[in-house]
């Protein structure tokens, strides 16, 4: 598996040129690849075509201080692909589900933390955070075939 961040596979950017880049958290350069807000995913680590490869991993850091999840919209995902979700649930509704049950207990990226998943399906995928998904904290992510 590939677990570099796609930020890393991006060779034409230098991380000194990127650390502008990094507004928050004070990270650097590289350890993730999108980091949120208190109400939004921040992808201000993407390349500019704006798309990863297959194979790929991408990194989510709560860079705020709000607790969030990093939830894929199952009816959107490419056909083939893997359903993900903060917590691992296999289903939309089950993360749903825990989230309103359990208040997050399951499934939570607290501040501070990542949560990852590597890309094998060509494709675009749309993600949401449950609690804040009202206020339009949702994102994308673009896998090249
Ligand atoms: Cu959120």
């Amino acid at each position: 598996m590939n677990r570099r961040a796609f930020l890393a596979a991006t060779g034409g950017l230098s991380a000194a040129g990127l650390a502008g880049c990094f507004g928050v958290g004070g990270e650097p350069a590289g350890e993730y690849d999108v980091g949120m807000s208190s109400d939004a995913f921040l992808p201000e680590a993407y390349p500019q075509e704006g798309a990863i490869e297959v194979g790929e991993t991408v990194i989510w850091k709560n860079t705020g201080s709000r607790t969030h999840t990093v939830t894929a919209y199952e009816g959107a995902l490419p056909e083939g692909a893997a359903y993900f979700a903060a917590g691992g649930f296999d289903s939309e509704e089950a993360a749903r589900e825990a989230w309103s049950s359990m208040g997050g207990e399951r499934g939570a990226v607290e501040s501070g933390t990542t949560y990852e998943h590597t890309f094998e399906v060509p494709g675009e995928y749309r993600y949401f955070c449950i609690p804040h998904e009202r206020t339009g904290m949702v994102g994308t992510i673009t896998v090249r075939g």
